[in-house]
């Protein structure tokens, strides 16, 4: 069964798309594969586990063409105590090359903190600023979450 009362919208409209069935041919080991990860997932089927995989290799696709505005989030956790650190990450999401949508800042413990930076713009833009800020002395992890808006 389907939980139908948390889907948006445009999750509904394209429900009501016409779904074509199509074969795939696939070796066994595959095939076991596949089913050990829709399991794994808690997918309600093979298709549904397919058609996310689909809209993901997409949202590389239009990171990897460039062209298209996507959505960034860049996760960091960093130094408290490293000094004018924090000016030079303000500094770096004051580009205008970018938007920065909204920041969130976790005190984690006396030395670290950890931020989220959802950033806004085109491609190797969100990625230069990623890099220049995961590459500051006393950032310690940095990684960035690919987005972008999925219309299929
Ligand atoms: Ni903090």
């Amino acid at each position: 069964m389907h939980d139908t009362t948390r889907r948006t919208a445009a999750e509904k409209a394209v429900e009501k798309e016409e779904i074509i069935r199509f074969t795939v041919s696939l070796p066994r080991s595959l095939l076991d594969a596949l089913d050990e990860r829709v399991i794994g997932r808690g997918y309600a089927s093979r298709s549904e586990f397919v058609r996310d995989f689909i809209r993901e290799r997409i949202v590389e696709d239009v990171w990897a063409q460039g062209a298209e505005e996507v959505v960034g989030v860049l996760t960091i956790i960093y130094d408290h105590h490293q000094r004018e650190l924090t000016q030079r990450m303000i500094d770096i999401q004051h580009s205008d090359q970018v938007h920065v949508l909204c920041t969130t800042h976790v005190h984690m413990d006396h030395h670290n903190c950890l931020e989220t930076i959802i950033i806004q713009g085109q491609p190797p833009e969100i990625e230069r600023i990623a890099i220049e800020i995961g590459g500051l002395k006393g950032v310690r992890f940095a990684k960035l979450t690919r987005a972008s808006k999925v219309t299929v």
